[in-house]
């Protein structure tokens, strides 16, 4: 179950080991930016990102995850067109993610698995069976408009484990990723909570979106299995003999 892990006390990372992968490719990382090398990449290309979804928001007692119903969305390149399949999104609070050192407030994860393997839970099993795209949200002093549906449906799970509510008219992917999306470090780590599968394909989005402190609060409020979620990162991993690439799509 979900409650024989969290982020602190005798549940937290620390304890992890036994129920989690400890390779050499644990995610997440600090991205160093003077050690990124820098490279072209083949075009990475968002499918249907600028369409709108109906969209559920859930309580899972480690984040809220969003889900999209309809149309699969994907990202794919020339050499795998058939490319990844959207699963689901969800937040950190605390991003997991650091850059030079600096944590930013939030993180995004958008989930995709290869449809090569029948469902999410097959591709975890398999190297680059599954690839998260992440956005980092840095302070603002003015709240994010675009997240406003997401707050007011995260109010609405908050005070429960399990709850699950709709997320008020449409959602759009694309305004929950910067309009830079040529320019990612990429590297090769691992999910970031139990079992922590590694071979999973990361590409950090080099452009930020905003958040205000007001917003990131209502994410602090969410009742997890361990009481209040008041952060919900994971520490950084040794990079160990990696390189984090910055391409240019
Ligand atoms: S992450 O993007 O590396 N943080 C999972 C997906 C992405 C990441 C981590 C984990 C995942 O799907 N884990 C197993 C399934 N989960 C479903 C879920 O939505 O979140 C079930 C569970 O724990 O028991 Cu959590
Ligand atoms: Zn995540």
């Amino acid at each position: 179950a979900a409650s024989e892990w969290g982020y602190w006390g005798k549940n937290g990372p620390e304890s992890w080991p036994g129920i989690c992968t400890t390779g050499k490719i644990q995610s997440p990382i600090d991205i160093v930016t003077k050690d990124a090398k820098e490279y072209n990449g083949s075009s990475f290309i968002f499918y249907q990102h600028n369409l709108s979804f109906p969209a559920t928001l859930d309580n899972n007692g480690h984040s809220v995850g969003i889900k999209l119903h309809g149309a699969p969305v994907h990202i794919g390149d020339e050499k795998q067109p058939m490319g990844y399949v959207l699963e689901q999104m969800h937040f950190h609070w605390g991003a997991e993610h650091t850059v030079d050192g600096l944590r930013d407030p939030l993180e995004l994860h958008l989930v995709h698995y290869n449809p090569y393997y029948a469902n999410f839970s097959e591709a975890a099993q398999h190297p680059f069976g599954i690839v998260v795209v992440s956005v980092l949200f840095k302070l603002s002093r003015y709240d994010n408009p675009h997240l406003k549906p997401i707050v007011e449906a995260t109010k609405k799970v908050s005070c429960k484990v399990g709850r699950r509510t709709a997320i008020r008219g449409e959602l759009i992917p694309s305004l929950l990723l910067p309009k830079n999306r040529k320019t990612v470090y990429y590297y090769i780590g691992s999910l970031t909570t139990p079992g922590c599968q590694e071979n999973v394909g990361w590409f950090v989005l080099t452009e930020k979106l905003t958040v205000s402190q007001s917003q990131v609060n209502v994410f602090k409020r969410v009742r997890g299995d361990n009481g209040r979620l008041l952060y919900n990162y994971r520490p950084t991993q040794k990079l160990n003999d990696r390189v984090v690439l910055k391409i240019n799509l």
